[in-house]
């Protein structure tokens, strides 16, 4: 996408810059000490974004407790733009709107940690977004404009969302699962004590609609009481399972630090999702919160558990879908489980014990190898060629391995305590190597001090050689659990809502339209915003009224945005180019009160305003 005939000049000059000042302030601590001037000024080169030119990839990463996405150009790490979910977001007047405001509920904050692209064919198709959020909810962000379009849930009986949302090859459902169990249904209370048998996990499919994105309750299954954390769905050969990790298989309660690492082995819960999509067609379950829930007790071949190390977090199928990777936070090894063991040792019934009548797999059978690949092994994604590389906390490094032959190839050191990681298309099909980021946890000393609440820091990793090289520092919003990197390519955003696609009822297109109609104590304001006037340029209600302001931005021009910002009455919509949005309120106080275009917009956005009365 770099194709600005300035780009070589601008590389140069980029390099010469840094070259002289590397040279200038070596051997300053700004500059790595190991690090040569050609280093620097190879590595500058290749995260440099002339002006005028554009990044190779987007980034999506989780916004954690903030409830949003952030948008960053790669290889620049630019931050582009901050899309809110779960989390009004006074910048594009997300929360404050008619629409939106429904949309977010009673709830005014999410944790959002685990966005996944919607796939076709186990490759990112570039249509859209879902994130999680912990209190039970999954949204679905539209690629097309960038915006949230559906928040779904609260999901009964999933307490705590975390192990979401991933997607399945064709997007035929998002999963999620509870990372606490709780006796259920919900608002059922039993004591803590009890927790062992009466308390329960679920895990649930989101049906998706393959036209629409629309979500729906598809599926839930009852588990034991373990805490499931993340999941992947299988793929090509394993394409029809899905694999989520849990801890505290102990179900232990008080200091789970200590309580829930009593056993070596935590498990893998896989799951044939085709199979509980059936026996959910077929009206299987009982009825628990409303939702059809399936027994895995009652339907044999539903479930069934993997060992593994314990405290997994991350479980990462391979490309080709033969591998599932998973790995104790504690260990120094990962293991790779072999997908056709998995199902030999299911059909000979190779089985070591069971929990709440799920079959538990035996670990030897299953295991194709444990890769040595270090400390604390967290999360896996995979390059092109059978490369595999995996963050580890402990060790805070990436390692590079490869499948097949199992050698661990490379580490380089991540600054500090790298989380998850993300490479670009890492988790589809077919990864195309060339970009890595270590999401990492912690980052003293890494950017200039602004206090107690340190900046979070993501680390740009070229991996197009055999050696990985760190590239560049650049700060993330807090706080990026994971991230998924599409080729830019891939999406085709609009840049206005074509006026004729603007269904609106209240919308309206010429100024003369425009005004106030009442009907009892219910007022209607239609209202347009164009340069460099929101007409009505005032209007008059009474006390009490229940006041309906639909305001049309009239512009097809790109970035021509138009606020609608009303003092005193905390009111604040922003319109896109072509788009109408409503905004209802009761006017509980008399007086005049100012409102004007919040967005700059023109030389005369500043006299784009007007008042209101309220009598
Ligand atoms: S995650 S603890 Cu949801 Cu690995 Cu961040
Ligand atoms: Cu319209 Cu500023």
């Amino acid at each position: 996408m770099m194709q600005s005939r300035n780009r070589w000049v601008w590389v140069l000059l980029g390099v010469l810059a840094v070259g002289v000042l590397a040279s200038r302030c070596a051997p300053d601590r700004r500059t790595s000490r190991r690090a040569t001037v050609s280093d620097v000024a190879a590595a500058a080169q290749k995260v440099y974004v002339a002006p005028g030119d554009l990044d190779e990839y987007y980034m999506f990463a989780s916004g954690g407790h903030s409830g949003q996405v952030y948008v960053y150009g790669i290889p620049s790490m630019r931050h582009l733009v901050t899309i809110p979910v779960f989390t009004p977001y006074p910048a594009t007047g997300y929360g404050f709107d008619d629409d939106s405001k429904a949309m977010l509920g009673s709830l005014t904050w999410g944790d959002a940690h685990h966005p996944a692209l919607s796939e076709t064919g186990g490759e990112y198709d570039g249509r859209w977004l879902f994130i999680n959020d912990m209190n039970g909810r999954v949204a679905r962000i539209d690629l097309r404009d960038f915006k949230t379009k559906q928040i779904f849930g609260p999901v009964p009986n999933v307490h705590g969302n975390h192990a979401s949302s991933f997607v399945t090859p064709n997007t035929e459902y998002t999963m999620m699962a509870s990372r606490f169990s709780i006796p259920l249904p919900e608002g059922t209370a039993v004591e803590v004590e009890k927790y062992a048998t009466e308390y329960k996990g679920v895990v649930a499919g989101i049906k998706v609609d393959p036209k629409s994105g629309e979500m729906s309750m598809g599926f839930q299954i009852l588990m034991p009481p373990f805490d499931y954390d993340l999941g992947d769905a299988g793929k090509k050969v394993s394409d029809g399972w899905m694999f989520w990790t849990s801890y505290n298989t102990e179900r232990a309660i008080g200091k789970l630090e200590v309580t829930a690492s009593q056993r070596d082995r935590d498990y893998i819960a896989a799951i044939d999702w085709r199979a509980a999509e059936k026996a959910a067609a077929a009206g299987q379950g009982d009825t628990i919160g409303g939702v059809k829930v399936l027994d895995p007790k009652k339907i044999p071949g539903l479930v069934y558990l993997m060992p593994c190390g314990k405290s997994p977090h991350g479980v990462d199928v391979s490309p080709d879908g033969k591998w599932i990777i998973g790995s104790g936070k504690l260990q120094g090894v990962t293991t790779a489980f072999n997908f056709e063991k998995i199902q030999t040792a299911i059909r000979n019934k190779d089985f070591t014990g069971e929990e709440d009548g799920i079959p538990v797999l035996k670990y030897e059978s299953i295991k194709e190898a444990e890769v040595p690949v270090g400390l604390g092994p967290l999360h896996t994604q995979f390059g092109a060629d059978g490369d595999a590389y995996t963050s580890l906390f402990v060790d805070s490094a990436i390692a590079k391995w490869k499948l097949g032959t199992w050698e661990v190839v490379d580490k380089v050191p991540m600054s500090y305590s790298i989380g998850h990681l993300s490479a670009a298309e890492g988790d589809s099909v077919s990864p195309d190597g060339k970009w890595l980021v270590g999401l990492n946890k912690l980052s003293h000393g890494r950017h200039l001090s602004v206090g107690p609440s340190q900046p979070e820091s993501s680390q740009l990793v070229d991996i197009t050689e055999e050696k990985m090289k760190l590239l560049l520092d650049a700060f993330t919003e807090p706080e990026p659990h994971y991230a998924q990197i599409v080729k830019a390519d891939k999406l085709k955003p609009i840049e206005v809502y074509p006026k004729e696609e603007n269904k609106h009822p209240l919308a309206i297109w010429d100024v003369k339209d425009a005004g106030v109609t009442r009907n009892g104590n219910n007022v209607l304001v239609k209202m347009v915003a164009v340069r460099s006037t929101l007409t009505p340029t005032a209007f008059e209600v009474r006390k009490g009224d229940v006041v309906k302001v639909a305001i049309t931005n009239i512009e097809q021009t790109t970035d021509e945005l138009h606020g609608f910002g009303l003092l005193g009455y905390n009111i604040n919509v922003v319109v896109d180019p072509g788009e109408t949005k409503t905004v209802t309120f009761t006017a509980t106080k008399p007086g005049v009160f100012a409102y004007y275009c919040t967005n700059f917009c023109s030389a005369l956005h500043q006299e784009m305003q007007g008042y209101l009365v309220v009598r």
